[in-house]
């Protein structure tokens, strides 16, 4: 009998990854793990090429859910003022800076538990707007119905991100408002609907390395994997549990662990795009290089994300520049093999 293509191949993608096999990935030795990592970014892509997605709070604060790292929760005080869903007009307009300033994808975050149909007129002028602009179009508007993620999808739609933040067991020490389940019904409707996935996790909560590869397991055994996978390193807000906690303790995640959840990223999910997403802010030119050497290849640029900072676009361009880096295109994804 032929051995399994993956024991040929190791940048084939795999469904079958068991929780144990992915934490063994996480115990390699540092240099060799990066090694792995590096050999199946180049199978799929081109390494010099890092896509730019730009967020955009369109609806701030005033959430029903209770996610423990979140600063627009209504159950913690923040002091973050809520605000109304945007006007789509200047949704459009501030896509259009962010084309301008080399962003390939706009992404549209709204705190919501879960979209509400009267909203959809205004969510479709907005997608439609940003689309033609010759953005790729993402939102991430807490859960969706079948029917909601269609129309969505009818509207424009190319991304759709809904995060799983950690693994399934310690999930409930971080929101007690939904399930792990209910975050896999939504992905469920959002492939069901031909739209691409965004999804991925938050490092940095206090949770244990089994539930850093319990995420990962959990994205690499998904029917698909996901095209889109943040990686966040837990950006701590002051009056949320977890920032407060944080706070306390001092630090969050160990530099080389984080760098660690990048490569097993990239090893169990090689044709994604993983995203050095929340968290850049804090972290070093040289963190940031060896994330990229560990398989990242998209990043979120402009100085804010949905509440909190991100790096100035000209020192993300000095970085670039330093380290080489381009830019990905419009539409590029993994090369066909
Ligand atoms: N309400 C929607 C939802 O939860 O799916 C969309 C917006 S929510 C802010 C999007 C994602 O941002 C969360 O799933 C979480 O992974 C990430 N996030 C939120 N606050 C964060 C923080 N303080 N640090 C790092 N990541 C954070
Ligand atoms: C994702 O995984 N990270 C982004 C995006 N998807 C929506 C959000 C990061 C938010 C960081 C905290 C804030 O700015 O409020
Ligand atoms: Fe609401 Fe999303 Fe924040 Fe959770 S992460 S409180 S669902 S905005």
């Amino acid at each position: 009998m032929n051995a399994p293509v993956h024991l040929l191949d190791p940048a084939q993608p795999r469904h079958d990854w068991t929780l144990d096999q992915v934490e063994a990935l996480f115990e390699t030795p540092f240099t060799e793990l990066l090694f792995q990592a590096a050999a199946v970014h180049r199978a799929w892509f081109d390494p010099t090429q890092v896509q730019m997605s730009q967020l955009l709070s369109v609806k701030t604060g005033g959430c029903a859910e209770n996610c423990g790292y979140c600063s627009q929760s209504a159950s913690f005080k923040t002091g973050l003022k809520a605000s109304k869903l945007m006007d789509p007009d200047v949704v459009i307009a501030q896509a259009a800076r962010a084309k301008e300033s080399g962003a390939s994808r706009f992404c549209m975050g709204a705190a919501w538990r879960e979209m509400k149909d009267r909203d959809l007129p205004a969510l479709a002028r907005m997608i439609g707007g940003v689309k033609s602009l010759g953005l790729e179009t993402c939102a991430t508007l807490g859960m969706l119905t079948k029917d909601q993620a269609q129309q969505l999808k009818d509207a424009g739609l190319d991304y759709y991100n809904h995060n799983l933040d950690t693994g399934p067991d310690y999930y409930a020490s971080v929101v007690t408002t939904r399930t792990y389940q209910d975050r896999l019904d939504t992905l469920e409707h959002v492939r069901d609907a031909g739209m691409s996935t965004c999804c991925g996790g938050i490092v940095g909560m206090g949770e244990a390395r089994r539930d850093r590869a319990g995420l990962l397991h959990a994205l690499s055994t998904l029917p698909a994997h996901p095209d889109s996978l943040p990686i966040n390193g837990l950006v701590p807000v002051s009056g949320t549990p977890l920032g407060d906690r944080i706070t306390a303790e001092g630090t969050q995640i160990d530099a080389l662990e984080f760098v660690r959840t990048i490569a097993v990223a990239r090893l169990v999910c090689p044709k994604a795009m993983v995203r050095l997403s929340a968290g850049r802010e804090q972290m070093s030119r040289e963190l940031q290089a060896l994330c990229f050497l560990a398989g990242a290849n998209s990043i979120f640029v402009g100085d804010t994300l949905l509440t909190t900072p991100n790096p100035e676009m000209s020192s993300d361009a000095a970085l670039f520049a330093d380290l080489g880096l381009t830019p990905m295109p419009v539409g590029a994804g993994p090369a066909a093999q």
